[in-house]
């Protein structure tokens, strides 16, 4: 990793952490809920998400107040579907970025409520006044919406745990990841890019949208590698999960060494995508390296 984007990413990251501290509420009449919240979202968490945000940004020279805005937006979700992911009816996951899960550390019903204003939250962010033209940001609006549900991260979760026990087919998983996690990332660089004063060319969104598909299949296929080969104290979640549920994987579906054979050819495709953005993409091509050599 280059010196440089060591100190954009440490800088996007300090930036992201404020505004998250900043944007959620702190005591107040329902100040459990607001504890629960903080500690569901501040807790850690490589603020991947983010980062694409403001990496894509940069093809559009997009302006930093609405960047943050929609970073927070997808962070926020990002937050509540982990903590809705790990409830007792879904995952039952007992630790989360080290730490006890919400509903372990609060409770069951606090930790639906979580997500839920979480979700209510972001979307009040990204609806805030001014951040861009109100014609763009209804777009932005509108594909955040999307991408959250059941045609997309909700949905895929649905499938999910349709699949517990069953073997999928190539396609069928890659559609399931393409959904569950796939959306929000690709929602995440549409939005970066969208904060731009003018809009990409058609011809330039299809390919960006084309990167954002490969570089989110690539973010599960590592995840799932790293399932199955990190430890539990370096995921700060409990490792092996994918296996013990009986969940259908790439690495159960080819083999680890297939598996990784396709994360590699994942990144070259992904990269391809990005060769006609020149220097602009450079941000984006450092996070798909980044995005491979992550180690939780
Ligand atoms: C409950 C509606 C609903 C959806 C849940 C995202 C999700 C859908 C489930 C999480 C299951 C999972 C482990 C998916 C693999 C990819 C993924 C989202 C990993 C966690 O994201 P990271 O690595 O986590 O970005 P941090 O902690 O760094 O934010």
């Amino acid at each position: 990793m280059s010196g440089d984007f060591q100190d954009w990413m440490t800088s996007v990251q300090a930036r992201v952490e404020a505004a998250l501290a900043e944007c959620l509420p702190r005591a107040g009449i329902a100040a459990r809920l607001h504890e629960a919240m903080r500690y569901a979202v501040l807790g850690g968490g490589k603020r991947v998400r983010p980062l694409l945000v403001f990496a894509a940004g940069e093809l559009a020279a997009a302006p930093e107040d609405a960047l943050l805005a929609s970073a927070l937006a997808v962070e926020l979700i990002h937050a509540y579907s982990l903590t809705h992911d790990d409830l007792p009816a879904m995952d039952n996951d007992v630790l989360r970025r080290g730490r006890p899960t919400c509903h372990v550390e609060f409770d069951e019903a606090t930790a639906l409520l979580v997500g839920d204003a979480l979700q209510a939250r972001a979307f009040e962010l990204l609806a805030a006044p001014g951040l861009i033209a109100p014609t763009r940001q209804l777009k932005l609006l509108a594909t955040l919406a999307r991408a959250s549900g059941s045609l997309g991260m909700a949905g895929g979760q649905a499938v999910d745990l349709a699949a517990v026990g069953k073997t999928l087919t190539q396609p069928e998983l890659e559609l399931m990841h393409a959904m569950k996690t796939g959306a929000l990332i690709r929602a995440a660089v549409f939005l970066g890019a969208g904060c731009g004063k003018t809009a990409l060319t058609d011809s330039r969104q299809a390919k960006l949208d084309q990167f954002a598909k490969r570089a989110g299949l690539l973010f599960q296929v590592i995840d799932d590698l790293l399932d199955c080969t990190a430890s539990t104290a370096t995921l700060g979640k409990t490792a092996g999960k994918d296996k013990a549920a009986d969940k259908p994987t790439y690495v159960s579906l080819m083999g680890l060494a297939a598996a990784r054979d396709y994360a590699e050819s994942l990144r070259q495709e992904a990269l391809q995508s990005l060769a006609g953005f020149g220097a602009k993409a450079e941000r984006l091509v450092a996070l798909t390296h980044f995005i491979c050599a992550r180690r939780f």
